[in-house]
């Protein structure tokens, strides 16, 4: 079963998707050793989930055993609010006012019916950063950009501001798309920006540094004194905003939903030590802040108090 690569291209622009790379599937083995180091090294912190499907984290065949081409999308978050540290606590740009599990999902499920509407036999398996596949991995070698040294995929067009996520289809392509040329070469802003020395000399993170990891992932009751949040209280865009390509390439999204939620951005210390869950349970809503409990937000901004 053959499919199209230009009609791909057609359905990229008739559903406003970013960015699209097709790419033939494999078992990605470079990757599973670089992946099984990191979780031999204990960088994945206490993410246990990370652990689970190790072999079909690296090839989709065993998570969808009919796949023949994985399609990736990249979906433009970027907006451009200025978040003054000083005073403030600070959320994360990936927090918008659409979660984006939701819109990548819904955007991949009207790709796969446009597909089906072309041949009914094609089957897919929608995956967006939950399920065990390396998003990253297989973003760059569908084109879509280059590994940055903070580990994101950083595209030509928008730089990393953009979300990942994955079609495993049942087709093969008559044309797959190419890997894109690493442009990171001696910039180092990222790593060396990085709070918390968080970035490993080989493009990896160690999670139980990241202030991402610690504001969002993490379950203690508490954060170790000497981790400081430097103001974060959900996700880190530090090691993002230093960099060039994100300065030089970003721009604002067109996609309403991921437009920026007034009442999480640019809060005072003030604001968010006063804030009451009934008021947290509101503002969080349909975010990708949603499943946070207010424990632990409050665990956050007491952190940076
Ligand atoms: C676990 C996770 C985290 C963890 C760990 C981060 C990490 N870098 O691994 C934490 C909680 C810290 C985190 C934080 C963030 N995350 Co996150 N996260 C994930 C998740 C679920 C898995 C990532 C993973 O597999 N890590 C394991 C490590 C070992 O993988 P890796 O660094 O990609 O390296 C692999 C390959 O790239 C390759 N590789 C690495 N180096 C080399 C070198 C060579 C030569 C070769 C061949 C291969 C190779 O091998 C490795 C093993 O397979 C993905 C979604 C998904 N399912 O993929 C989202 C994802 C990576 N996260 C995302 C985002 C947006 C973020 C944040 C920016 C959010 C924020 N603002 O706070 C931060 C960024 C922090 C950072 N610098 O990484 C986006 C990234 C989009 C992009 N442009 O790249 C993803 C893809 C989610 C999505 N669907 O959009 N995240």
């Amino acid at each position: 079963m053959n499919f199209s690569y230009s009609k791909i291209i057609q359905l990229q622009k008739k559903l406003n998707v970013d960015l699209i790379g097709v790419v033939k599937s494999e078992h990605l083995k470079k990757d599973e050793n670089i992946f099984n180091d990191w979780l031999k090294n204990n960088h994945y912190a206490n993410m246990n989930w990370m652990k689970n499907n190790f072999e079909k984290r690296t090839n989709p065949q065993l998570l969808f055993p009919i796949t023949k081409s994985v399609i990736v999308i990249g979906m433009n978050y970027f907006n451009d609010i200025q978040q003054s540290r000083s005073d403030n606590l600070l959320v994360s740009k990936y927090v918008t006012k659409v979660d984006y599990h939701k819109f990548l999902k819904q955007k991949l499920y009207l790709l796969l019916k446009e597909m089906k509407n072309i041949d009914s036999s094609i089957k897919g398996k929608i995956c967006v950063d939950t399920s065990p596949i390396l998003e990253k991995a297989w973003g760059i070698k569908a084109g879509l950009g280059w590994r940055g040294k903070n580990s994101l995929l950083i595209s030509s067009e928008y730089g990393s501001w953009i979300f990942l996520g994955i079609l495993l289809v049942n087709v093969k392509f008559n044309k797959y798309s190419k890997q894109k040329k690493n442009l990171c070469v001696d910039c180092n802003l990222c790593v060396e920006s990085c709070p918390t020395k968080a970035i490993l000399e080989d493009n990896k993170i160690d999670a139980k540094k990241c202030i991402s990891y610690l504001t969002v992932e993490n379950n203690d009751e508490e954060l170790s004194e000497d981790l400081s949040l430097n103001n974060w209280i959900y996700g880190c865009d530090v090691c993002q905003g230093v960099c060039p390509y994100n300065q030089k390439n970003a721009k604002e999204s067109t996609h309403l939903e991921f437009s920026s939620k007034d009442e999480l951005h640019n809060k005072s210390k003030k604001y968010w030590e006063n804030i009451s869950k009934l008021k947290y349970r509101k503002i969080k809503k349909n975010t990708a802040m949603k499943r946070r409990k207010f424990l632990f937000i409050l665990r956050n901004i007491n952190h940076n108090l």
